[in-house]
């Protein structure tokens, strides 16, 4: 559910920032507590979430720097701790190496389980080399993350990460993108999507999917209920579509060439960034957010759309290319903005029961920066009205060409929220936390 391209991964960073945009790290005596990885380069911000490692009640805000130099090793995930004045501290470092920190996803079980999360190195591989891995860290085990690993060289195993109950047992699942996978010789680099079951997610009883000579799957991923069973679905980006497969309670076995649910678009970039968003339209199925980061609108290239598409029960396919009567809203960007760069939920903020839509726009000019980037929190009442933007909270970056929105994260109650902002400062990178209650 986040922006990133392989092209701008490895050549981007931006400033450490906090609450509200008031910069908790960097400059003064607080640089030393950085060290030296907080150079050009670094990226921080290229992924993030928040999770309350020590449970004391307070979240920790973790943050991906793929490009960091620690040592020799370049990448990690850094986590912060809050500090009773509200502001953080850089308490420890995550896995560093192998580009750790290119992905990240929470994981939260549904039946109140461990809970955890899971970060990418997408450039680890011992033996293997550029395979990738992945770590999950799980409540109880946090001292001892599950390793999984990639299958062979430059799959780039991690890229892409989710979690969700996808066979209905109570324990979250894990979901991981590998876009670079090939199957087979005449399926080369098509990519692959595994399912890891919790709260195990032992190896030996993964899913895998398979690209296909139509669709190339792996680059993104997203969980959600949409065909209104409570169970929930896996929705994946293919080519020019996006492909959903419906969870089932026991056993979750999914056939790539066998999609539940088939959203087509030709608009550029479509499904690099999904999530399943509460039922705004009271029909009891929640809907299917899409993003097309590069669509053309109005002749301007890279402007950027966001399909709202109605959720439903049984085996479906719905063509964006004509009319449809299953879209409840096109949400078109300001003009080469990237709107729907990244895409996520955060608290219902206006009193209907129903989380808002987060849309990342990692291009958009600010009133006061040129592509600094934006993100708009959509009220789920006016989402799919005549104006989303009439009541959207405006989040902006603050420096020119930060990629604020790279990423958006929500914590459990879906107030607080976490942007990135990877380009910040000659690719040192930043992020941002928004207390979205307060404001
Ligand atoms: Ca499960
Ligand atoms: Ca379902
Ligand atoms: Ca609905
Ligand atoms: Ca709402």
């Amino acid at each position: 559910m986040t922006y990133r391209s392989a092209v701008t991964m490895f050549a981007v960073a931006v400033a450490l920032a906090g609450l509200a945009g008031d910069p908790v790290l960097g400059g003064g005596n607080q640089e030393n507590v950085l060290g030296t990885w907080h150079a050009p380069g670094t990226t921080l911000g290229m992924s993030g979430g928040l999770f309350d490692l020590d449970q004391d009640g307070r979240t920790e805000v973790l943050v991906g720097a793929p490009g960091a130099r620690l040592g020799r090793a370049i990448g990690g995930v850094f986590v912060f701790d809050p500090r009773e004045n509200g502001k953080l501290r850089l308490s420890q470092t995550l896995q560093a190496g192998d580009s750790t920190g290119f992905s990240y996803t929470s994981i939260r079980d549904p039946g109140g389980g461990k809970g955890g999360f899971a970060i990418g190195a997408v450039n680890a591989g011992r033996g293997v080399p550029l395979s990738g891995q992945v770590f999950a860290y799980l409540r109880g085990d946090l001292d001892q993350p599950v390793r999984l690993a990639g299958e062979v060289t430059f799959d780039r195993f991690g890229f892409s990460l989710a979690s969700g109950d996808l066979n209905g047992d109570g324990a979250a699942d894990l979901v991981v993108g590998a876009p670079f996978h090939s199957l087979s010789p005449s399926l080369y680099q098509k990519g692959a999507v595994y399912v890891f079951f919790g709260p195990s997610l032992d190896t030996s009883t993964r899913v895998k999917l398979s690209g296909t000579a139509t669709d190339t799957i792996g680059f993104s991923i997203a969980t959600g209920d949409v065909n209104g069973d409570g169970v929930d679905d896996l929705l994946l980006e293919g080519t020019s579509r996006v492909l959903g497969f419906y969870g089932t309670k026991g056993a979750f076995s999914p056939s790539a060439n066998l999609p539940d649910l088939i959203i087509k678009s030709s608009a550029t970039g479509f499904g690099r960034a999904i999530v399943v968003a509460d039922d705004v339209d009271d029909d009891s199925y929640n809907e299917v957010a899409v993003g097309a980061y590069r669509a053309a609108v109005a002749g301007a290239n890279e402007t950027g759309s966001v399909f709202l598409v109605k959720g439903g029960g049984g085996t479906r396919t719905v063509d964006l290319n004509v009319a449809s009567p299953s879209l409840l809203a096109r949400v078109d960007g300001l003009r080469a903005s990237q709107f729907g760069s990244a895409l996520g939920t955060a608290a219902d903020l206006d009193g209907d029961g129903r989380r808002e839509l987060v849309v990342g726009a990692v291009h958009a000019d600010s009133e006061r920066y040129r592509s600094t980037g934006r993100v708009w929190v959509l009220k789920s009442t006016a989402v799919a009205g005549p104006d989303p933007f009439s009541t959207a909270l405006v989040l902006d970056g603050d420096a020119p060409d930060m990629h604020f929105g790279a990423f958006v994260a929500a914590d459990a109650t879906g107030r607080q929220l976490l942007v990135g902002a990877p380009t910040e400062r000659g690719n040192r990178g930043g992020f941002y936390r928004f207390d979205l209650a307060n404001r």
